[in-house]
């Protein structure tokens, strides 16, 4: 009888706790869903970003590089491509160009490139932008 009773009283737990795992399950394939779509979505930007980004020499496209090393989100956060920055930075031929760029980005996305490179740089990774972009002629 005491064996008996103590799996009848031990019975209501095991319910309690697969109740719980489910409820994690379920939480989990929330979010396993929201990941999901994040990242479907994000997939789909880049998509029709890098298909204008086709038209090299365009100071839109170097604008819209730029723009998506910026928002190079992670996995684990939002992050910046700074390799990707100083690679665009290098390839725009000129300070005239360079001007366009600007130009095409403030159209593009409303913003200052300048003050969004400050933003999205580290303090040394600014300099060495800065320093990218003086060069040039
Ligand atoms: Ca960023």
């Amino acid at each position: 009888m005491i064996p008996a009773m103590m799996a009848y009283k031990s019975l209501p737990k095991v319910n309690v706790s697969s109740q719980i795992v489910a409820a994690i399950l379920a939480t989990a394939a929330g979010a396993g869903t929201f990941i999901g779509i994040r990242y479907m979505v994000k997939n789909l930007k880049q998509g029709l970003r890098e298909k204008n980004a086709l038209y090299e020499g365009n100071p839109a496209a170097y604008a819209t590089q730029l723009k998506m090393a910026f928002e190079n989100d992670t996995w684990f956060g939002w992050g910046t491509d700074e390799e990707v920055v100083f690679r665009t930075l290098e390839e725009i031929p000129g300070k005239a160009m360079f001007s366009k760029v600007q130009n095409a980005y403030r159209d593009l996305y409303g913003n200052n490139l300048a003050a969004d490179l400050k933003d999205e740089l580290s303090t040394e990774d600014y300099i060495q932008a800065m320093q990218i972009l003086n060069s040039k002629s």
